[in-house]
């Protein structure tokens, strides 16, 4: 049986991934920080809770790190850990640049000291294209991070294609573009306006306040998406692939698709707040996805309209269930 280590298995993308590694008959570990309440939500929304075995460990620490690569003998490791949301990454640069890039180098060095054979995978992001040089971008587009968080994740891309031509590691970086689902974080977007969409159409909210709507992403669907991290591990040599659906839509267009799909115009209840626009933006992305789909044989399935929809019924039957207590 293939022993998987996953490092931010409690996030969206890594509860998605362990749901997948069990389907392929992966005994699957997941590193958990030590916090004062248990944060197993989206195991427990995916039923894997009982099926993953979580580890206290913390990728800030790296004797947490080699103690479980010493105890648990993972043959991939998969680093989805990261202080993931741009926004906050001007609020708090340094913690964003400790967990997210220097985490990052810390599980590169356990693997380095304790066994260079096990596989590595690094949650890479289309953030590093920034300030577009490229149309659309694939794994040749020059980087111009715009965000804290981007700059930590272009150090942790680095490292980790460093490590592989320092030491000969097999270790690759997916340079995911965003990608959402009905376990997204609230504070994202895309699930900021499904969940208030949902609520306003119960009755429970009359306003959704949004920063800059006319930035555009390429976003596809993270139960997709982790299909092409397994992949990229499962590759003969190791390398970086872009994964994107290669379609670009509005914040704007992405709000209408969510209020049509409940009967509402949301004209009628969108408002711009100044505070919510970021210091510097990523105005526009989209990927390139063809190395990913001739060398993975992987493609995006979900459209956004299917992912949206899901998204909105997921956010008003939690919601109402929420009501009924
Ligand atoms: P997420 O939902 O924010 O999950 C982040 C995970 O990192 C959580 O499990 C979190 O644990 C964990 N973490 C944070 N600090 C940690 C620490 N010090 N030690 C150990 N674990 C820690 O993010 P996601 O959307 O699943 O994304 C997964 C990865 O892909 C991230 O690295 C993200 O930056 C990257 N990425 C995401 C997208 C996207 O569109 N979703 C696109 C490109 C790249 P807690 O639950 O304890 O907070
Ligand atoms: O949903 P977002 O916060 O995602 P963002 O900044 O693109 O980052 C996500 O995708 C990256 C991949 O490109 C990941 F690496 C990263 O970890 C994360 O998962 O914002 C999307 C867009 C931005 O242009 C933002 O300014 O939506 C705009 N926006 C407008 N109003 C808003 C809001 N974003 C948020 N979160 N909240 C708003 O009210």
């Amino acid at each position: 049986m293939k022993t998987a280590l996953i490092s931010g298995i409690t996030g969206q993308d890594g509860a998605y991934l362990a749901e997948y590694l069990l389907s392929k008959g992966y005994n699957v570990l997941g590193i958990i920080r030590r916090l004062s309440t248990q944060n197993i939500e989206r195991l427990s929304y995916l039923n894997i809770a009982d099926k993953v075995k979580l580890l206290d460990g913390d990728i800030l620490d790296l004797s947490s790190l080699i103690r479980i690569l010493k105890d648990y003998k993972p043959g991939e490791v998969y680093n989805l850990a990261a202080q993931s949301f741009v926004g906050t990454s001007w609020q708090q640069p340094i913690l964003t640049s400790n967990v997210t890039a220097i985490g990052a180098l810390n599980l590169l060095e356990a693997i380095r000291l304790v066994d260079p054979s096990i596989k590595f995978y690094q949650a890479s992001t289309s953030e590093m294209f920034g300030k577009i040089k490229e149309t659309v971008q694939s794994e040749t587009t020059p980087f111009h991070p715009r965000s804290p968080y981007g700059v930590s994740k272009l150090y942790a891309h680095w490292m980790t294609v460093n490590y592989r031509e320092s030491y000969n590691m097999f270790a690759c970086a997916g340079i995911l573009f965003n990608h959402e689902s009905p376990i997204r974080g609230l504070e994202f977007v895309t699930r900021k306006v499904t969940y208030t969409a949902a609520r306003i159409k119960l009755g429970l909210q009359d306003k959704l306040s949004l920063g800059n709507i006319d930035t555009k992403r390429d976003w596809g669907h993270a139960r997709d998406y982790v299909k092409a991290m397994y992949l990229m591990l499962q590759h003969d040599k190791p390398e970086d692939f872009v994964i994107a659906t290669g379609r670009t839509t509005s914040v704007r267009d992405m709000c209408e698709i969510a209020f049509d799909y409940l009967g509402l115009n949301y004209e009628d209840y969108v408002v711009i707040d100044k505070e919510l626009f970021r210091p510097a933006e990523v105005e526009i992305l989209i990927g390139n996805p063809s190395k990913a789909e001739k060398y993975l044989g992987w493609k995006s399935r979900t459209t956004l309209e299917e992912m949206i929809k899901e998204m909105v019924e997921a956010d008003l039957k939690r919601i109402k269930e929420e009501i009924k207590g």
